[in-house]
């Protein structure tokens, strides 16, 4: 790291940064009732335990930097300003969704925010990113693109390939490595012959570095630098968070590898609890603005699973629209069943 650590958020801030982080905590907690409950299709991966990583990067951005996401990205887009009612819908497979109830869970994308998806491919969103990094170049912004993925993503080649990229052009981009030490079940020891990820970017040329993920304060810090890098230097940065998700791979994963002491050991650095510390030990923050607060919250989220059931499922007639950018009008394997 270079330059003079950024200033620490003024209180206002650091109380939004909390709530943000709690939005995202309760907002998770309730999607994981309404997929037991039967109401979301398909698959929904939570990201409790990486509340501040999430909301650490998102804080030092700018909100026009685009960013990009694995298919763990309700946190992403609930840090950015989605409105909750649009991904709680999204995620039941509402016509209300932020992507009219199509995209699910995996696929949540706000372009008006600058949020360019969660992405069921995985590394799939980082040449996505790259691409962004060199359209903010070529177009002259002082755009910044970011883009997060898991450790397991790290090992995909094209990774590599976008490493490459960005350092040879000096894209302006930040490789976030979140590394939760297991993709799916396998842990990293398993899978990776190096444990750390961030010297593979370095490998090009990429100022890289690591940073506690449980810690916001830590990762905003890390990231207002590479964004910092990126904008003003036009040089990418890659910065790995090691941090820990509590639950499974998605909620279909029975988590039976993990043994239960390590996550106990994790829990004990929650970060939302050890943050609530920082905040009440600063006089930031007190017992009863924290239960407000946390009431504010739960209320927002009650609304938007009410939003969400009450809202009208998208049509079976409607399920091919918007898949392809120019409406479906040909039929090029005459077949019947390739229209609704
Ligand atoms: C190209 C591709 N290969 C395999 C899968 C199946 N898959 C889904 S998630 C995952 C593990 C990813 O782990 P990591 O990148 O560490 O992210 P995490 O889930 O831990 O957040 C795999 C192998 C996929 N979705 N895409």
């Amino acid at each position: 790291m270079s330059g003079s650590p950024p200033p620490v958020p003024p209180p206002e801030e650091m109380r939004e940064i909390f709530r943000a982080m709690t939005l995202i905590r309760r907002f998770e907690e309730r999607a994981a009732e309404e997929y037991m409950a039967g109401r979301v299709g398909g698959f929904l991966h939570l990201a409790i335990g990486e509340e501040a990583a999430i909301v650490g990067t998102v804080s030092a951005l700018r909100p026009d930097d685009p960013l990009t996401s694995t298919y763990r990205e309700h946190g992403q887009a609930l840090a950015r300003g989605t409105d909750p009612r649009a991904i709680m819908a999204e995620l039941l497979g509402r016509a209300t969704g932020i992507c009219g109830g199509r995209g699910g869970s995996m696929h949540l994308m706000d372009i008006e925010r600058s949020f360019y998806g969660g992405y069921g491919i995985v590394g799939g969103s980082v040449p996505l990113a790259l691409g962004l990094a060199w359209a903010a170049r070529y177009s002259g912004t002082d755009r910044v693109s970011v883009t997060m993925f898991g450790e397991g993503a790290a090992g995909q080649g094209v990774v590599s390939e976008c490493f490459n990229m960005a350092g040879l052009w000096d894209l302006p981009i930040v490789f976030l490595i979140l590394n939760n030490q297991y993709s799916m079940g396998t842990p990293v020891e398993r899978a990776a012959a190096v444990e750390d990820f961030y010297p593979r970017a370095a490998a090009y040329d990429i100022e890289s570095w690591k940073v506690d993920g449980m810690d916001v304060l830590a990762v905003r810090a890390a990231l207002s630098e590479a964004a910092r890098l990126a904008r003003d230097e036009r040089r990418p940065a890659c910065v790995e968070l090691l941090a820990y998700r509590y639950k499974g791979h998605s909620m279909s994963d029975p988590d039976t590898v993990r043994a239960a002491e390590e996550k106990e050991r994790w829990k004990a650095r929650d970060p939302l609890v050890t943050f609530e510390r920082v905040l009440l030990g600063e006089g930031i923050i007190d017992a009863d603005a924290i239960a407000a607060m946390q009431a504010e919250v739960d209320e927002v989220v009650d609304d938007a699973t009410t939003f969400a059931r009450e809202s009208p499922e998208v049509p079976v007639s409607e399920l091919a629209d918007d898949v392809y950018a120019q409406p479906w009008n040909d039929d090029p394997r005459g077949s019947a069943l390739m229209r609704p």
